[in-house]
């Protein structure tokens, strides 16, 4: 959207309007070339009487320039040259289109190569391709997934003579593009077949290896006893994946507990960078955590650009179990690496102020940036936001990492409205969290964002973090809304057993209502995957009109919550008193009959106090209530909605 000041000087004239060019530029190079006519511009490019215009249909990742012109009826008289003003944009990266070619290069007994042509359209810079295999009779049921910087591979340790099924996929900043077709290869026949006569000699030198290994396998274990060695194994598991400049993943479960290390100091220094204090300069405070202030600051690297970052850092006076508890984050945070989940630079141990150093979102936490900003996105901008966190999660739970405390104040959101998943940890997490509180059975939890079966029985799975993501779309839908509003964690508890649910927020798409009350099944196993939902947010998002269908509840008995086994989508409500009906605040509808108010503005400024006193209770937010009457308000030709 492009939004430009009028003229300073009209000429003396009231003809003047806008016309806008839009350039496309590419990398090094100087000219620019007019842009295709595929390019949309509303209400259109030329003659243009507002100072306003919005562009679509634009490419991913490329430089626009687009030139303003003001003109009027004399313009084209003047001898000076064109006057505007130019503005030139990077539009966002974008998910790469599909791998589309696919080529066998050398196979063997068990090993084969592969190379592919990049995406047609790798809308930005390919970081990385993720190539994902398995036994064609195991139906994916195990699989193993390799990252390759280049486009080629080659994928060893296989079976001979064994059909395999691959699948490839590019990643941008933007995230992973959709897969390539199953691309099928078998691998030769196992030709290892030995005469009688020659057996025994096989056998004997296969006997004699089997023993040297033993052996050697027998030492290893004795000198590792009398030194005391011990050391879990699965950091050496995980460093085992590593091979030829690819971090391989057999199955999914990849993360790595830094609890599972007798010195959880060793597990910082295996995930995380040893960074120098002297590299980083601290600006401002922008927050405290629990252990100790969060700034804003920079960070510069020999032979690097220089890059914002936001350091966290451990207040003196701490003990040995809080530095622990402090960089188990960045034991955590440093094995991740996706682009919706907040990357980390590095720690400092080895100097005073511990720090952990993460990159800077610019907009902070994304429960005030919604509040902040109460209803001046687009469906497709929150949604594209939803979809970045989903996709962040979906790396998450691939990962075999649960993170429990999924909400919006734990969402960072940076310049370009990328959400990105933060506050990791272990035990921390909770303990850091003010919505944290204690259950009966003595563990701290977030109640409104936990599934029923982690408060009542601690099961944490990705399938809990499939009902915080529901809440967090929630959060979202409604602008940073405090979910179950000012309900006491008891009767949270209580209602939500029970099956109530969460109403739809104001102006709720239906399909995200669905998404959401899908998300907040009692069966666990019933609640869509992270995988699914960002397949759901995808097709919304390529096909925008579903959002204009809005959710909202059919009439039933005044009740604040939604049961979940009669709940229905239905669409959206025309009429004020159906909205009021459907969110069930019948008292504030009919008290509102017998009030004469000449317009929704003077409603906010009534106190709830004077609402009481001519019997109105507000249940729910009495923001919500006011921004739909003026919505109704809007859409009316006749001014204020009668009421
Ligand atoms: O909403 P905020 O400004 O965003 O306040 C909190 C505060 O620190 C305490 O957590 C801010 N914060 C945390 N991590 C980052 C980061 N990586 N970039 C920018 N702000 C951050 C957060």
């Amino acid at each position: 959207i492009l939004d430009w000041s009028w003229p300073e000087d009209t000429g003396g004239r009231k003809d003047v309007s806008f016309t806008v060019l839009c350039k496309r530029c590419r990398q090094g190079q100087r000219v620019c070339e007019a842009c295709r006519s595929n390019v949309r511009f509303l209400p259109r490019a030329a003659g243009l009487q507002n100072t306003t215009v919005t562009v679509g249909d634009l490419l991913a990742h490329t430089n626009y320039t687009f030139e303003i012109e003001a003109q009027n009826g004399v313009s084209q008289l003047a001898p000076t040259m064109r006057q505007y003003a130019a503005v030139t944009i990077t539009t966002n990266q974008a998910a790469p289109s599909p791998v589309t070619v696919i080529r066998k290069d050398r196979t063997s007994r068990n090993s084969i190569s592969l190379s592919w042509l990049e995406p047609e359209r790798p809308n930005g810079i390919i970081l990385d391709y993720e190539v994902k295999y398995y036994q064609k009779q195991e139906q994916e049921t195990s699989y193993t997934i390799l990252r390759s910087k280049g486009c080629n591979v080659t994928l060893g340790g296989l079976k001979a003579d064994t059909a395999y099924l691959l699948q490839i996929r590019a990643r941008t900043a933007a995230g992973y593009g959709a897969s390539s077709r199953s691309f099928e290869f078998e691998t030769s026949p196992d030709s290892f077949s030995i005469s009688s006569e020659s057996s025994q000699v096989v056998l004997i030198a296969i006997s004699s290896s089997v023993a040297i290994i033993l052996l050697t396998v027998l030492l290893y274990v004795v000198i590792g006893r009398f030194c005391g060695y011990s050391k879990s194994k699965q950091p050496d598991e995980k460093r085992l994946h590593f091979g030829n400049g690819h971090l391989r993943l057999p199955g999914i479960r990849t993360y790595v507990d830094p609890h599972t290390y007798e010195d959880p100091s060793q597990a910082v220094h295996e995930f995380a960078k040893e960074l120098d204090a002297s590299c980083i300069a601290i600006d401002k405070v922008v927050g405290a955590g629990e252990f100790g202030e969060v700034c804003s600051g920079r960070l510069r690297l020999p032979n690097k650009k220089e890059i914002c970052v936001a350091i966290k850092t451990l207040k003196a006076g701490y003990t040995d179990k809080q530095r622990r508890d402090f960089l188990s984050e960045a034991s955590i945070m440093g094995q991740f690496d996706h682009p919706n989940i907040i990357r980390l630079e590095g720690v400092v141990t080895r100097s005073k102020p511990v720090m952990i150093v993460t990159e800077y979102m610019e907009n902070g936490s994304l429960d005030s940036f919604l509040k902040k900003h109460d209803a001046q996105f687009t469906g497709i901008q929150l949604v594209g936001m939803l979809r970045g966190i989903a996709s962040g999660m979906r790396y998450l739970s691939d990962m075999g990492y649960v993170h429990r405390d999924l909400a919006a104040r734990n969402i960072l959101v940076n310049s370009n409205l990328v959400c990105k998943v933060s506050d990791f940890g272990l035990s921390r997490v909770l303990e850091d969290d003010p919505e944290a509180a204690y259950t009966t059975r003595g563990g701290k939890i977030p109640i409104r964002w936990t599934a029923p079966e982690a408060i009542s029985y601690r099961k944490f799975t990705s399938a809990s973090d499939a009902w915080s993501y529901g809440i967090v779309l929630w959060e979202v839908m409604s602008y940073g809304e405090r979910p179950y509003w000012e309900m006491s964690n008891q009767d949270v508890i209580k209602a939500v057993d029970e099956g109530y649910r969460l109403p739809p927020p104001m102006d709720c798409p239906a399909a995200l209502y669905q998404l959401m009350l899908d998300c907040w099944q009692k069966e666990r196993n019933n609640r869509p995957k992270f995988e699914q939902i960002v397949s759901i947010l995808d097709k919304l998002i390529r096909n925008p009109g579903s959002l204009k269908i809005t959710a909202n509840t059919s009439s039933r008995p005044a009740n604040l919550l939604l049961d979940r086994s009669s709940s229905e989508v239905v669409p959206s409500l025309d009429t004020m008193g159906d909205w009021l009906d459907s969110v069930r605040t019948l008292p504030c509808k009919e008290a509102f009959s017998g009030v004469s108010y000449s317009s929704c503005d003077t409603l906010p400024k009534t106190s709830a106090e004077d609402l009481k006193k001519v019997g109105v209770t507000i249940v729910g937010p009495q923001k919500n209530i006011v921004s739909s009457i003026k919505a109704l308000e809007s859409h009316s030709k006749n001014g204020p909605v009668p009421v």
